[in-house]
């Protein structure tokens, strides 16, 4: 077995997944020879100079690779000032990708307004209404187009402002929170400003001080957060409709053999929801028909899949890692990309089966794919014309390998349907949430969130861990991207899973009639638990500040750059957070230092990089237990509830810490 690289996950004897339908494509790719991002980790090793961030290539002197004796590059930049140079790299890097899916996200709502984009048009008025209110934007006795045409105007506005108010967004935040902000000079101004000024600072031989550099990266994650990624969500609300409980399902095993499959994969939900509707238009379904197939069928990968799941109810297929093994099958006539977490090896896979592989951004041409380029003002005809070309490729199909897999899910909990659960129709309200974190019914809260990483030993397994765990432990749980994805083939997002929590929270989750772990949505919508936690902090009684709440984040399998971002605006907005799989910034003590003990201090939070899962998982409820004590709240004991239930004795038993031991 490989060799471990200090930092990183050892790698191991291990199933490669805990979910049964990857380990099946697997044995499958092994026997045909096909090369999938699971066998190339075993191939390539991660660099351990980069791994850690002591790898300087900003310049042409270098690389410079800062190891053994060597502890400067040639222009003297010290480990610490290249480890927080590469951090804040990565952050701009997130930010601006999730950023500029929300610009276009406002371009797309200002062509609907304006009537360029015909195909498009308002569907949550309410919510546009609310959402012009935050923006400043005159909506009474104006019509839904002359507000939304406004609201995209003032969203555009906020990528390239110039002026040192804020972004209007920050202003959503606890008064405290915009506070701590303002006295370290890092509320986000312009959102296209602050990833240019990281990339301005971290150029050669500008900004030297990594503190100095790591609180401007600490101000444009929040650019990202209160900024490119809120409006993000808020616009593609307005657009396609704000999300509420949905019933779907997951896996392979949602693939048809007698139908068209066709797999819609990436992040934007514009051209997705365009493909749901157009895959319903009769003309589209009697042309899947005249081709031998009984129909069209539709599900989704990665964040994609998120959206159109939120919002349309249509399955997911898988999360990043299991986006070749889709192809693996055979049954899959197309797979429609369109932005970020696409693998370049999804073509090579392609070649060995019929599925066509046809990327649809201006933004990202896939060498060797079909490109069939979208654009708003023609939507639906584009959208037919994809889905024409998948359905022509299904006479072409060879062996057809379906894993007899799935599961079942519900989903669609944004921030709005949360409210309303919570408080009732007629006073949407965070009272009873607040309420049972102040009994100790519910403990506390998490965010589980980000990505696979193929250098984690068992895909899928941290992700599943530790939801588990912490719903045993009576910890509400909230899951976006491709730990939603990872929750929902487990079948942890079915109410049936309160059988799993702690006493309190079954009793919670009885009561309202929500299950333990809530899928919020795709990456962006992270942007959902900062309006939720900053809504339960100012609701009263948890303290002022969402640094006050007894919550915590993890992002157990990140890789991607957006990762960084969202887990820093986590961070910078007070929730302490854990990421897993190893530290960027391993190579410098001093940078572990600022952003865990420096960040603490100034922002009331900490972004610890924690490759044992586990030990996260322990950390983070004493986290919540101090957060507890520091409320001067009950201490948490779950002795203390659900005696009036139907629970027999030793359903659930806590440790003598009160905590509930790891199976
Ligand atoms: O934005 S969780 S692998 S799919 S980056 Fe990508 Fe990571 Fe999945 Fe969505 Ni988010």
């Amino acid at each position: 077995m490989a060799e471990e690289t200090k930092g990183s996950k050892k790698e191991s004897a291990a199933p490669k997944s805990i979910d049964p339908v990857v380990l099946e494509m697997l044995e499958k790719a092994e026997a045909e020879g096909v090369s999938t991002i699971f066998s190339r980790s075993a191939e390539t090793k991660p660099c351990p100079i980069g791994h850690e961030g002591n790898c300087c290539k900003i310049c042409y002197m270098g690389p410079c690779r800062l190891v053994g004796k060597t502890t400067t590059g040639l222009c003297g930049a010290t480990r610490d000032t290249v480890a927080a140079r590469n951090l804040a790299r990565m952050c701009a890097a997130g930010a601006a990708a999730h950023s500029d899916h929300g610009r276009d996200m406002a371009h797309t709502l200002l062509a609907a307004a304006t009537g360029e984009a015909p195909d498009y048009k308002v569907k949550d008025e309410r919510k546009l209404r609310v959402v012009a209110h935050y923006l400043g934007v005159e909506e009474a006795g104006r019509s839904k187009e002359e507000v939304a045409a406004d609201v995209a105007r003032v969203a555009l506005n906020e990528f390239g402002r110039q002026d040192s108010e804020g972004l209007i967004y920050t202003h959503r935040a606890p008064a405290k929170r915009q506070e701590i902000w303002r006295k370290l000079g890092i509320t986000p101004r312009g959102i296209d400003r602050e990833v240019v000024e990281t990339l301005h600072r971290t150029h050669i031989g500008n900004d030297q001080d990594a503190e100095h550099i790591l609180d401007h990266a600490l101000r444009n994650a929040l650019a990202d957060g209160w900024g490119g990624s809120m409006l993000s969500t808020d616009i593609s609300d307005i657009l396609f409709g704000t999300p509420a409980p949905v019933a779907a399902t997951s896996n392979f095993g949602t693939l048809r053999e007698d139908e068209v499959n066709v797999v819609i994969h990436g992040h934007e939900p514009t051209l997705s929801e365009l493909i749901v509707a157009a895959a319903s238009d009769p003309e589209m379904i009697a042309y899947a028909k005249s081709k031998g197939a009984k129909g069209i069928n539709l599900s989704g990968m990665c964040c994609t899949a998120n959206e159109i799941l939120m919002r349309q109810g249509v399955p997911l297929l898988g999360n990043f890692l299991s986006q070749e093994l889709a192809v693996l099958t055979g049954a899959v006539e197309a797979m429609v990309v369109d932005i970020q977490c696409i693998m370049q090896g999804l073509v090579a896979v392609a070649e060995d089966y019929h599925t066509k592989i046809i990327s649809t951004s201006p933004k990202a041409k896939l060498h060797g794919a079909t490109h069939i380029e979208f654009h708003e003002d023609r939507a639906m005809e584009i959208a037919k014309q994809i889905l024409r070309t998948a359905i022509d490729n299904y006479p072409n199909r060879g062996k057809v390998h379906i894993p007899d897999v799935q599961d079942r899910l519900v989903a669609g909990f944004s921030h709005e349907y949360i409210s309303y659960m919570l408080g009732g129709s007629l006073r949407e309200s965070f009272r009873p949430l607040n309420d049972a974190i102040m009994t100790g019914r519910i403990r506390g809260a998490a965010g589980v969130v980000g990505c696979n990483n193929a250098r984690v030993a068992t895909h899928d397994v941290e992700h599943i861990d530790i939801v588990k765990e912490l719903i045993k432990n009576d910890i509400l749980v909230v899951t976006t991207g491709c730990d939603a994805i990872a929750c929902a083939k487990q079948g942890l997002l079915t109410p049936e899973v309160m059988e799993q929590c702690g006493p309190g929270l079954k009793e919670i989750c009885n009561t309202i009639g929500i299950p333990p772990v809530l899928h919020m949505g795709s990456c962006v919508d992270n942007t959902r638990i900062l309006t939720v936690v900053a809504q339960s902090a100012t609701e009263g009684g948890l303290g002022e500040d969402i640094s006050d709440l007894p919550v915590a984040g993890f992002a157990p399998e990140w890789m991607s750059e957006k990762a960084i971002s969202i887990g820093m605006y986590f961070v910078a907005s007070g929730v302490t957070t854990w990421m897993g799989v190893g530290s960027p910034v391993a190579g410098s003590p001093e940078v572990v230092e600022i952003i865990t003990k420096g960040w603490q201090d100034k922002v009331g939070a900490s972004f610890y990089f924690e490759p044992d899962h586990r030990k996260a998982l322990e950390d983070s409820i004493a986290h919540i237990d101090a957060k507890r004590k520091a409320l001067k709240l009950p201490e948490y004991d779950p002795t203390k509830f659900a005696k009036s239930a139907t629970y027999l004795p030793g359903d659930f038993a806590p440790d003598k810490h009160g905590a509930y031991s790891m199976a």
